[in-house]
């Protein structure tokens, strides 16, 4: 108990799940500053007996604190995170603001702990998709090796924010109108047209780069790279937003460097730390998004080996994304930093 932490974002649907993850796992904080703009200044926010009161977010704000999470969006990263470190702190960014920056790590526990050794005052907390995936995939390369990685997403509208969860929930009893509801924010706040998500399926997450991918696409493909350390790695991702409110799900085909069956590669997950393997087709057990909601863990199914390819296996990998994907990692990694 004496540590002073600092949620940047507090009052957003990963800063709301970081404090409550952080009491729940009695994070050993002596006290808890929640961060906001300045339209939520003042705001209240009780959690397990304790009432919290907002503040506006300010340079001065992270006088005196050791940790800082940051969850408020990239360009308050960019603006505020080297001010907490310049009075101190270590920033927990869950932001993309700092990812593929070299001097910063980029950090999954399970996966790669020792490149928090390396850290600035910075550590980044990769992507909600990324992260789930290379937990999963973390026991498979460990054990056999990966040379490629095609993904297709099925992702939640809470990985856009709050108010993304607001407009599925308004547009869901739309039912005899669907064709015509109007939208505003998906598939991206900036992009210059907008689709509903209720009733449909949105192939686009984020802007669209010059080379046709989507930046949720090519951070899929570049942070995992870094995570795993190997730059040769060939990853490819389709990333999709599906009318889910929490809880993304993956398609994944993978080539392993070393022959494996479909039993020792089971076997690799199912003692992996984090990650739960629900995969019996003759019950029909398999993972699915409206019930890793709440779940710490990673769940892993629809383990099959390619007819075509020797070395070739396709996974259906399930997490709840403001868990596991940001608020629990974030976490996890300051937990890892107080050991
Ligand atoms: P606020 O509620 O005051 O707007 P989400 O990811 O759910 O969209 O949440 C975004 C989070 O980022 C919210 O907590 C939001 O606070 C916060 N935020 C937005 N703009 C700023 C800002 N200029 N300074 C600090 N926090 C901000
Ligand atoms: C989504 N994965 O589901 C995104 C949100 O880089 O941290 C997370 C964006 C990020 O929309």
């Amino acid at each position: 108990e004496n540590l002073n932490v600092a949620i940047v974002g507090a009052t957003g649907a990963v800063g709301s799940k970081i404090l409550e993850k952080l009491i729940e796992r009695k994070f050993p904080a002596k006290t808890i500053k929640m961060l906001a703009s300045k339209r939520s200044a003042g705001t209240e926010i009780s959690v397990g007996g304790q009432t919290y009161i907002v503040e506006e977010t300010v340079p001065e704000s992270f006088e005196g604190i050791d940790i800082a999470f940051f969850s408020a969006g990239g360009s308050i990263s960019q603006k505020l995170a080297y001010e907490a470190v310049k009075r101190g702190a270590v920033v927990i960014d869950n932001t993309s603001a700092f990812r593929m920056d070299e001097k910063v790590p980029l950090v999954v526990p399970e996966v790669n702990p020792l490149a928090l050794k390396e850290h600035k005052g910075i550590i980044a907390n990769p992507n909600c998709s990324t992260i789930q995936m290379v937990a999963a995939l973390q026991p498979v390369k460990e054990k056999f090796g990966i040379s490629r990685i095609i993904v297709s997403t099925y992702q939640a509208v809470s990985g856009a924010g709050a108010e993304a969860i607001d407009e599925l929930q308004q547009q869901s009893n739309q039912f005899e109108g669907r064709s015509n509801i109007k939208a505003e924010l998906l598939p991206s706040a900036s992009a210059d047209r907008h689709y509903p998500i209720a009733f449909n399926a949105i192939p686009q997450i984020d802007l669209f780069d010059d080379s046709g991918y989507t930046l949720e696409e090519l951070k899929m493909m570049n942070e995992t790279k870094k995570i795993f350390g190997d730059q040769e790695l060939a990853v490819s991702a389709t990333c999709v937003r599906l009318p889910v409110v929490t809880g993304h799900s993956e398609s994944v085909y993978i080539e392993t460097d070393m022959n494996a069956t479909i039993e020792e590669i089971r076997s690799a997950i199912k003692n992996a730390s984090g990650v739960v393997l629900q995969d019996d087709p003759s019950t029909q057990v398999y993972p699915m998004p409206l019930y890793s909601e709440g779940k710490d863990e990673v769940f892993v199914g629809r383990i099959r080996k390619d007819p075509n390819h020797p070395n070739g296996f396709h996974l259906w990998i399930v997490a709840d994304n403001l868990l596991k994907g940001a608020a629990l990692n974030s976490i996890q990694i300051a937990e890892e930093l107080v050991k």
